[in-house]
C-alpha cells in the first residue's frame, strides 16, 4: 500500500507554553474567578453556543448535539502557565475570533450559508445550494489564513470543521464534496502546500440549517505530520470519494512543546482508502481503534521512544445514528483504561457507509525535545 512518508519536522525553539485540554461543565466554568480567564485561548460548545458570562476567550460551537452523559460539556484550550500572556484579536478583522500567545493561537469562525449574497454568489441561489457552500468555505479559509500571516502564527496543526448536511446532493455531487473542492481552493490560492504539511483535521456534518463552523489551532513551529502506514494519505485518495481530495494529515506532534502536543485527526473504519465493517458498528470502533494505534507507534517511531500511548489520549466520538452509542461505547471503552475521558457527540460522518469517527488528543511521556534538540 503506498502511504506518504511522515515528514521529518525542523527544529524549533522551545515554546514556555503548555497546551491544556480539558471538557468541562457549563456550571464549573461558570463558578472560575475572572483571573481564570488570563489563561483561557478558546472554549468549544456543542449542540448550541454556550452562554457564557464574562468570557474572555472565543467562544464557539460545533453545533452537533452531545449523547450519553455529555450534556452541557465544553471544550476548553488553556494555557497552562499562569506567566504567558495572551491577546485577543482585533474583533474588526473579519469573522475570525483568536486569541493567542507567542506560539499558539486559538480561532474560530462561524458562517451562515444563507448569509452568502448576490454578490458573493452570483445568481443569489437557495440556502444549502453548492454555490453558497463554496464561497463561505473558500471565505472561511481565506480569513483564516489572514490571520495566520498577521499573527505569524503560520503553522496550522489543527482544524476542526463542521458543515450542515454534509451528506446531502447539492448539484450533483456530495455536499462534503464541494467543501473538500473550496477548501483546497483556498489553500492553492493561499500558496499553501495541499499536502504533506497539511493540518490534522476532521470534517462533521451538523444538522441541517446549522451555520458552517470551523475552529483551529495554530504554532509558530512547524509540527511534525504523521501519516498512518495502514492508510492511503487522505490527500492522495482516488477520485472515486470526489475529485479534490480532502486536505489533512491523520495526525501531528509538536515535538518541542510541553503539554497537549499529539493531535489524532478525525479516524475512522477505512483502511488503504477503503471504509471496511460497512454496516457493523462494533467492528467499525474496533478498527478506527486499530488505526489510532499504528498512528500512536507511527508517532513514537518519529519522535523516538515510546511517548504516546492510547492510555494518555482524550477522546471526542462522532456517532452517525444515536442508536448506535452503546455498541460503539462498549467497543470503545474495552480497550482503554477506566476513566478515560471521552465525550460522544452525534454527527453525520462524511461517508455515507461510515457510522463512526474518532478524534483524540495526547500529551507525550517522558522528557521533552528528545530527538528534536536543536
Ligand atoms: C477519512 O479518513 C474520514 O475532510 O478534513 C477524517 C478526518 C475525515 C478529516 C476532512 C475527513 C477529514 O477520510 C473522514
Amino acid at each position: 500500500m503506498t502511504s506518504t512518508r511522515t515528514s521529518p519536522g525542523a527544529a524549533g525553539a522551545t515554546c514556555a507554553s503548555a497546551l491544556k485540554l480539558d471538557y468541562f461543565s457549563f456550571e464549573t466554568i461558570a463558578a472560575q474567578p475572572r483571573s481564570w480567564w488570563q489563561n483561557v485561548l478558546g472554549v468549544v460548545g456543542f449542540e448550541k453556543l454556550p452562554a457564557i458570562e464574562g468570557a474572555q476567550a472565543p467562544v464557539t460551537a460545533s453545533m452537533t448535539p452531545s449523547l450519553g452523559a455529555n450534556d452541557n460539556i465544553c471544550e476548553v484550550w488553556r494555557i497552562e502557565n499562569p506567566a504567558i500572556q495572551l491577546s485577543n484579536g482585533a474583533a474588526t478583522h473579519g469573522r475570525v475570533r483568536y486569541r493567542f500567545c507567542d506560539d499558539l493561537l486559538f480561532g474560530s469562525i462561524v458562517i451562515e450559508e444563507r448569509a452568502i449574497g448576490e454578490r458573493d454568489s452570483p445568481g443569489g441561489r437557495a440556502a444549502g445550494d453548492s454555490g453558497a457552500l463554496l464561497r463561505a468555505t473558500e471565505m472561511a479559509y481565506q480569513e483564516i489564513f489572514g490571520v495566520l500571516e498577521e499573527t505569524e502564527l503560520r503553522h496550522l496543526i489543527r482544524v476542526w470543521n463542521y458543515l450542515p448536511e454534509i451528506n446531502r446532493e447539492a448539484d450533483g455531487d456530495e455536499r462534503y464534496h464541494h467543501f473538500n473542492s473550496a477548501r483546497r481552493m483556498a489553500f492553492r490560492n493561499s500558496g499553501r502546500a495541499t499536502e504533506g504539511t497539511v493540518p490534522a483535521a476532521c470534517a462533521l456534518g451538523s444538522p441541517a440549517g446549522s451555520p458552517i463552523s470551523i475552529y483551529f489551532l495554530a504554532t509558530r513551529q512547524r509540527p511534525r505530520m504523521i501519516e498512518n502506514p495502514r492508510q492511503l494519505s487522505a490527500y492522495h485518495y482516488p477520485r472515486q470519494y470526489g475529485v479534490n481530495s480532502p486536505i489533512f494529515s491523520r495526525a501531528c506532534v509538536l515535538c518541542e512543546s510541553a503539554g497537549t502536543n499529539l493531535f489524532v485527526s478525525g479516524t475512522a473504519s477505512i483502511v488503504g482508502h477503503e471504509t471496511i465493517h460497512p454496516g457493523d458498528v462494533a467492528a467499525q470502533t474496533r478498527e478506527t481503534v486499530a488505526n489510532i494505534d499504528a498512528l500512536l507507534n507511527e508517532a513514537n517511531r518519529v519522535v523516538g521512544g515510546f511517548r504516546y500511548s492510547l492510555d494518555a489520549l482524550k477522546f471526542k466520538v462522532y456517532v452517525r445514528r444515536p442508536e448506535d452509542f452503546a455498541a460503539i461505547d462498549s467497543a470503545l471503552t474495552s480497550t482503554l483504561r477506566p476513566a478515560t475521558p471521552i465525550v460522544y457527540l452525534q454527527a453525520d460522518v462524511c461517508r455515507g457507509d461510515l457510522l463512526v469517527e474518532i478524534e483524540a488528543t495526547g500529551e507525550s511521556a517522558g522528557p521533552h525535545n528528545v530527538g528534536s534538540a536543536k
